[in-house]
């Protein structure tokens, strides 16, 4: 079978699966992804958007597109963040017309081991969240404050804007095409963990079915991490915002209904 597929239980249904992976200086990382997401789930083809990586990560990237054809580039052209990556990468799988499109980092936090499970789960919903904080889900090698960082961050989203998710920051996850369809993806300008929160909000708010799946994830071994207090701050200014206006509009609807 040349397509990337990935059949479901009973092998009626053939899905063309992509992989997501966006990369800033992930050299030292890209080729053992890569080998691990060929192993797991061999007919998954994998788009690796770099934004200009000084370290030549594009150009590695280039290498492995050719000599396997399920390896896709886009090369762009400076640092612009996660989310922009993301979208970029989201508007050229839907063109593409792929049927499942899966999220991962390129550090090796998101095992691609677990991409099985997480597919598997998108035959029953339309976004399949992996989750490192409901039963099952861990963390390993992250220091205390990220750890922390993470369940706070998590348990702030879930009541400012009263969703049943615990890890909507997470981004290890696997959208139905039609979710990324819906969404109006160039009014989506969040950049790092708020961008996660942002797309699963608006699946949420879209009616579509939002699964958790528990995951393992570790810190990188290779290469630094792009988080940094930016991040966190526009997190915490706009989920804040969000569950105001949610808020708002719930207590005007009541309102009107009184
Ligand atoms: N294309 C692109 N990728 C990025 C950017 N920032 C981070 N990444 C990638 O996003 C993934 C997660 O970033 P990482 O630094 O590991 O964040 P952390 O896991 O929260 O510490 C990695 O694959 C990074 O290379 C960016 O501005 N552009
Ligand atoms: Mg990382």
């Amino acid at each position: 079978m040349t397509e990337a597929s990935s059949g479901a239980e009973d092998g009626s249904e053939v899905q063309r699966v992509v992989v997501i992976i966006p990369t800033y200086n992930e050299r030292e990382n890209l080729p053992m992804i890569l080998e691990r997401v060929r192993t797991s789930v061999p007919s998954a083809h994998v788009l690796v958007v770099d934004d200009g990586s000084p370290d030549g990560t594009g150009d590695l990237a280039d290498k492995f597109a050719a000599e396997d054809e399920r390896v896709h580039v886009m090369h762009r052209a400076e640092k612009a963040g996660l989310g922009a990556a993301y979208i970029a990468g989201f508007e050229w799988a839907l063109d593409a017309e792929y049927d499942v499109i899966v999220e991962m980092d390129a550090d090796g936090s998101h095992a691609p081991e677990q991409l099985p499970r997480l597919l598997a789960a998108t035959a029953h919903a339309d976004l399949a969240l992996g989750s490192r904080w409901v039963p099952g889900g861990k963390v390993v090698n992250w220091p205390k404050s990220r750890e922390l960082l993470s369940r706070g961050g998590n348990l702030y989203t879930r009541i400012a804007l009263g969703i049943e998710l615990h890890d909507a920051t997470g981004g290890y996850r696997a959208y139905r095409r039609i979710v990324l369809q819906t969404i109006d993806l160039s009014g989506v300008s969040s950049q790092g963990y708020c961008f996660q929160v942002d797309l699963a909000w608006r699946a949420v708010q879209a009616g579509f079915r939002v699964v958790e799946v528990p995951i393992t994830f570790a810190e990188r071994e290779r290469g630094e991490s792009k988080m940094s207090g930016n991040i966190v701050r526009e997190a915490l200014i706009r989920v804040t915002e969000w569950g105001a206006a949610h808020r708002t509009a719930q207590l005007k609807a009541l309102l009107r209904r009184s």
